[in-house]
C-alpha cells in the first residue's frame, strides 16, 4: 500500500520541489534556494500543476527525464508523456527538458531522487556515463524506466527495463530496402556512393541505426560509404552537414538520414544546390521516424522510403507502472512495432 505521503512544496523561480516526508523538507528548502540562484538548472516547464497535499497524497509521482525538443519526433513524443500521465489518469508528473544536454539529465534525475518521486522514467540522451546516478536512484530505492533510447550500465539491474524501438532492426530495414531498390532499378552491378546524417552520436537511435545499416552494407561489394557526420537530429545541422557533403562529393547517390528533420535539412540543402533527389532524382533519400510531414514528402516523391519510430510511448510507460504497483514483473525490454513507408505502401 501507499505510504500516506506529506508533501511540502515550493515553488520558486518556477522550480518545484516536492517532498514526502518533513524531515527532509527543510533540507529541500536550503537546496532549493541555492539552485534558484544558479543559471544551468533545468527548469520544470509546468507539466505538473500545483495541486493541494490533500488531493496530490494518493497519485503516483513520476519524475520524467526528456532529452530536449530537437525534432518533430520528440515533440510527439512529449505529448504522447503528457496525455497519458496525467493527473486524471492517477499520476502526478513533473517533466524536466534537459535541452539535449546529459549534465541537464544528470541534474534531473538527482533533483528526482531528492523530491522522493514514485518513479523516474528517463529518456537517456547518450548511452554511457550513467551509472553514479543510477546507483543513487537505486540506494533511494526509485525504480527507473528508461523510455526511447537505452544505456550502458555495469549492473543491469540500475534501471527497471527499457522501452523503446530496436534501432539496429530500423537500420537494417533501411539497408535491406535499398538493396531491393537497387536491384529493381537494375544498379545492384554499379558502385553507389552513401553518406550518412547521424543523429546524436552515442545515442542508441544512431548507433542502432548506423550499425544496422553499416552491417547490411557490409554485405555490399558495390556499396562505398563515402562519410558519416552528426547533425544532431537537428534540420538546421542536417542542412549544414549535408552542404558540406555535396561540396564534398560530386558523386552522391544515396543519403542516409537518421531522422526526419535531418532529412528536411537536406532537401533544403540539395533544393539550394540545384540538385535533383527522391523518387525521380539523382540521390535517393531514406529517413527514419515516420513523422507525418515526413509522410507528406514521400507522398510528393521527395523521400524514397522512411524507416519507422514510434513515439506514442506514454501508454506503454503507464501500462508499465501499474503492472510495477500491482507488484507484477515487466519485460526488461519492450520494443515497439513498426514498419516503413515508401510509394508503394504509403496509400
Ligand atoms: O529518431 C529523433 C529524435 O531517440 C528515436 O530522437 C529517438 C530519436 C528520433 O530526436 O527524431
Amino acid at each position: 500500500m501507499r505510504k500516506l505521503i506529506c508533501r511540502v512544496q515550493l515553488y520558486r523561480n518556477n522550480v518545484e520541489y516536492r517532498t514526502r516526508n518533513l524531515s527532509s523538507a527543510v533540507l529541500i528548502w536550503c537546496i532549493a534556494l541555492l539552485l534558484s540562484g544558479c543559471s544551468s538548472m533545468p527548469g520544470t516547464d509546468g507539466m505538473a500543476s500545483p495541486d493541494s497535499v490533500g488531493n496530490t497524497k494518493d497519485l503516483i509521482v513520476v519524475g520524467i527525464s526528456q532529452v530536449g525538443s530537437e525534432s518533430d519526433w520528440r515533440l510527439a513524443n512529449t505529448r504522447s508523456y503528457r496525455e497519458t500521465l496525467t493527473e486524471a489518469n492517477g499520476y502526478y508528473p513533473l517533466f524536466e527538458d534537459a535541452q539535449q544536454k546529459q549534465e541537464n539529465q544528470v541534474k534531473a534525475v538527482r533533483n528526482f531522487i531528492l523530491q522522493e518521486v514514485d518513479y523516474i522514467v528517463l529518456d537517456p540522451i547518450v548511452e554511457t556515463g550513467w551509472d553514479a546516478v543510477l546507483t543513487e536512484a537505486k540506494e533511494a530505492g526509485i525504480p527507473v524506466i528508461l523510455s526511447d533510447r537505452s544505456i550502458q550500465v555495469e549492473d543491469e539491474e540500475l534501471y527497471t527495463c527499457w522501452i523503446g524501438s530496436d534501432f539496429k532492426e530500423e537500420g537494417k530495414s533501411a539497408g535491406r530496402w535499398l538493396q531491393d531498390y537497387l536491384k529493381k532499378e537494375n544498379r545492384d552491378e554499379e558502385e553507389i556512393h552513401i553518406v550518412t546524417l547521424q543523429g546524436t552520436l552515442g545515442s542508441t537511435a544512431q548507433l542502432g541505426r548506423t550499425k544496422g545499416f553499416a552491417q547490411i552494407l557490409k554485405e555490399q561489394d558495390n556499396w562505398v560509404m563515402l562519410e558519416q557526420q552528426s547533425g544532431e537530429f537537428v534540420q538546421a545541422k542536417g542542412k549544414e552537414v549535408m552542404e558540406y557533403f555535396l561540396k564534398s562529393y560530386p558523386d552522391i547517390d544515396v543519403v542516409v538520414c537518421e531522422n526526419d528533420n535531418m532529412a528536411f535539412g537536406a532537401i533544403d540543402a540539395m533544393k539550394e544546390a540545384h540538385r535533383s533527389f527522391g523518387k525521380n532524382g539523382e540521390i535517393i533519400v531514406l529517413s527514419f521516424d515516420a513523422t507525418d510531414a515526413a509522410l507528406e514528402a514521400v507522398k510528393r516523391g521527395e523521400i524514397n522510403a522512411d524507416f519507422e519510430c514510434n513515439p506514442l510511448l506514454g501508454p506503454l510507460v503507464d501500462e508499465t507502472i501499474k503492472k510495477l504497483e500491482a507488484g507484477q514483473a515487466v519485460e526488461k525490454i519492450q520494443y515497439v512495432k513498426e514498419t516503413y513507408y515508401d510509394e508503394t505502401t504509403i496509400k
